[in-house]
């Protein structure tokens, strides 16, 4: 039985790819809400809304766990899934938050994503829990989102954008910083190098699928053992979600 992934568009492949490269054998059915993206400027209750309407779908599809593959659903409407639902479901804020927890020395903690995910608090609040000696400094960056689906990935435009957000992060001397955001890993190279080399990213998506990985064993959910099928699944503009999947994902969608 194959694993459900969603997202609010393209960005939750990049958790999709951990997943593939964590769990080579494991079938995903991947949802992207491409007809309602960008998740990161609406409200709780259509995040939750929306997130309950593709957790039905992928039920259609017998998976055996779901994972939130996008940050601001799992900020926003992990909490309200999990108790409706009786398989497992998987967010992104924990695992990043937690291997955050574990990364910094200084015990400074910078975080950024969209407007929404930020505005939730929900990785501070994860942190201050977790350990309450740490400071964390959030940031939206809210242009990062468009400028990762035009493609501008190596651009000089991101870098100065990138430049124009990260300086205040730096000015509060961050040692850690979470890609709390889909497609933040997909310029993560431009961000290191704004940053700096002494600064740990941690990437949520990695983590998840660790996660994910971990939670199947210790429930015992068998993993499928044929080369898996993987499917993609959009509410909008199929051709476009396929060629992006083409460049990041090494299957053929
Ligand atoms: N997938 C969203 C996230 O990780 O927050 C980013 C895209 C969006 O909906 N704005």
């Amino acid at each position: 039985t194959p694993i459900g992934v969603f997202d609010s568009g393209v960005g939750g492949l990049t958790v999709a790819r951990e997943i593939m490269r964590q769990m080579p054998k494991e079938q995903i059915i991947y949802f992207g809400d491409t007809a309602r993206v960008p998740y990161g400027s609406k409200s709780k209750e259509t995040i939750i809304t929306f997130s309950r309407q593709i957790a039905k779908f992928l039920l259609t599809r017998n998976v055996k766990a779901i994972v939130v593959a996008c940050n601001t659903a799992s900020a926003l409407a992990l909490e309200t899934i999990k108790e409706e639902l009786t398989i497992p479901v998987i967010g992104v804020v924990k695992p990043g938050a937690i291997t955050a927890a574990k990364a910094t020395k200084s015990g400074r903690i910078g975080i950024i994503g969209t407007e929404s995910t930020i505005n939730s608090g929900v990785y501070t609040q994860y942190l201050d829990k977790m350990c309450p000696h740490v400071q964390v400094f959030a940031k939206a960056c809210p242009l990062f989102v468009p400028l990762v689906e035009e493609g501008l990935l190596y651009d000089s435009v991101t870098v100065e954008i990138a430049e124009r957000y990260l300086n205040e992060l730096q000015g509060y001397d961050v040692d850690t910083l979470v890609l709390g955001c889909t497609h933040y890993p997909l310029i993560r190279h431009t961000i290191q190098k704004v940053v700096g080399p002494d600064v740990t990213l941690v990437n949520p998506a990695f983590e998840t699928a660790k996660t994910l990985k971990r939670v199947l064993r210790e429930k015992e959910i068998e993993c499928s053992e044929q080369m898996p099928n993987h499917k993609f699944f959009v509410s909008d503009g199929a051709e476009k979600f396929k060629s992006f999947a083409n460049t990041i994902l090494s299957c053929d969608v």
